[in-house]
């Protein structure tokens, strides 16, 4: 990978844009690719007023480093439609909800390395312009292929000058897993009542969010992660306050009648769960309902 990398975002919608944006605004070439093609520009909205940031429109013939901020559902797919771009000196960087896509991935592109990430930023695109909601941390990690810490920490150091803090993190899996606990609470939660996060706070969500917390421990046990229900309770109610006036990313999805993360997030727990004989009946009870809401909406939207 050359010093200053080329970064294709893939996937441009709000958390696509803010890391394209902040990393262009920085001086990186950054192209941003969505389904119909690249982006030429990201469009913030700052206390200063407007600010529009140009994106490269050129792609290299050969990616060096491959953002990947699609739809969990839609990143295998977009991942490979772009496999005559994706060659050894490629890095793959997974930055999308919920879990499963890294699998399929390195089967499909043994030669490549792969890492994993997670971001607790806020964004939310309005009419095209982008609002950074809600200041977070991005941590990065290794996933697959070989281990370079000098490309590792340079490309971290570069994302923590765009969008502060981001780190390189050793337990990457720890990382994934709490936010996959986050994202199994309260985005199922508030997709089927149609509520914000801050609503959660309501003692009528109290019993099925401590039972999620508890069932979700037990699995992270099993996974070789110990993640004491206690601290998961916790780090949930925390990410309510911090984005109590906000929709989840699945709330919109089901608003909007858009497919969701059901399959990457609850369907994850409950197979993780159902491999290691482990029952999760209120994730159980939760991923048959959305997946039922679903199917619903799909099938009037047919009519
Ligand atoms: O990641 C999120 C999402 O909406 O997908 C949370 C953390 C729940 C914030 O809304």
């Amino acid at each position: 990978m050359p010093v200053n990398p080329h970064i294709t975002v893939l996937g441009m919608g709000a958390l696509g844009q803010l890391y394209a944006g902040s990393l262009a605004k920085l001086g990186a070439q950054v192209t941003g690719l969505s389904r119909a093609g690249t982006v030429e520009s990201v469009s913030f909205m700052t206390p200063q007023g407007l600010q529009k940031v140009a994106l490269s429109t050129e792609l290299p013939e050969l990616y060096d480093i491959l953002l990947v901020t699609t739809k969990a559902y839609q990143a295998v797919d977009a991942v490979q439609s772009h496999a005559r771009a994706i060659g050894p000196s490629t890095t793959i960087v997974l930055l999308h909800n919920g879990m499963g896509t890294l699998a399929p991935l390195k089967k499909r592109f043994p030669d490549c390395t792969i890492w994993l990430g997670t971001s607790s930023h806020g964004a939310l695109l309005e009419h095209g312009i982008l609002k950074h909601t809600g200041a977070g941390e991005t941590w990065l990690g290794f996933g697959y292929g070989d281990r370079n810490s000098e490309q590792e920490s340079a490309f971290a150091e570069l994302l923590n000058q765009a969008l502060t803090p981001c780190q390189f993190s050793d337990s990457i899996n720890h990382k994934l897993w709490l936010k996959l606990a986050i994202n199994s609470v309260i985005n199922p939660l508030t997709a089927l009542h149609q509520c914000r996060n801050g609503d959660l706070n309501s003692q009528r969500f109290a019993p099925q969010i401590q039972a999620l917390c508890e069932e979700f421990s037990l699995l992270s046990l099993a996974e070789g992660l110990d993640l004491s229900p206690e601290f998961i309770q916790q780090t949930v109610y925390q990410v309510i306050d911090k984005t109590a006036a906000n929709y989840s990313s699945m709330n919109r999805d089901i608003s909007a009648r858009r497919p969701t993360e059901n399959n990457q997030i609850s369907g994850y727990v409950v197979s993780r769960a159902a491999h290691f004989g482990i029952a999760v009946p209120t994730h159980s009870k939760l991923f048959e309902t959305l997946c039922r809401l679903e199917r619903r909406q799909n099938s009037t939207s047919l009519l």
